[in-house]
């Protein structure tokens, strides 16, 4: 049995019903027996990052505790996002589930198909301001404080649903 981490999830979503979709892999996470939630953001509205021909964004973050590995915990990410009925199919394109593993523990991972923490983590207003809801003081590895970087980064239309 490993040891439990603590690690950080962001969730997107802007097709059939973002809404919905966010809070049934919220749903997901919580039924499983690999997972514990600790904390779950507001849900925010988000102006989409990327090609602006598509809907905005539903964005937020949840805390788990979890003894799975980082890849053995990537791959029931991608699952859940599967059976949602994630395609991949445009990179940057619009998408029903999105499930990103921002943050393990204070690990920094660089795998060809994980790097942690997530590349974007430091100036996505969409990450930023939720992650700072839930875990104002936490540090993430590289980069800093998570209300250090909340400072620097514009809110860039974010609003909170
Ligand atoms: N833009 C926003 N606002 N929120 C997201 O979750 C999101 N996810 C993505 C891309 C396409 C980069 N843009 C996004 O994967």
């Amino acid at each position: 049995m490993n040891y439990s981490v603590i690690a950080y999830i962001g969730l997107g979503s802007n097709l059939s019903n973002p809404i919905a979709q966010i809070n049934s892999a919220r749903e997901v996470l919580k039924a499983s027996e690999e997972v514990t939630e600790i904390a779950f953001s507001s849900l925010y509205c988000s102006p989409p990052m990327g090609p602006s021909d598509q809907p905005n964004y539903v964005n937020a973050v949840i805390a788990i505790s979890t003894a799975l590995s980082p890849l053995d915990l990537l791959h029931y990410l991608q699952k859940i996002e599967n059976n949602q009925g994630r395609v991949r199919a445009e990179r940057w394109g619009a998408r029903t589930l999105d499930l990103d593993l921002l943050l393990y523990g204070q690990q920094q991972i660089s795998l060809p198909d994980l790097v942690v923490p997530h590349v974007g983590i430091s100036q996505r207003a969409f990450v930023l301001y939720p992650l700072q809801e839930i875990a104002s003081d936490l540090e993430i590895p590289f980069f800093g404080l998570v209300k250090d970087l909340v400072a620097l980064c514009p809110a860039d239309g974010l609003e909170k649903l």
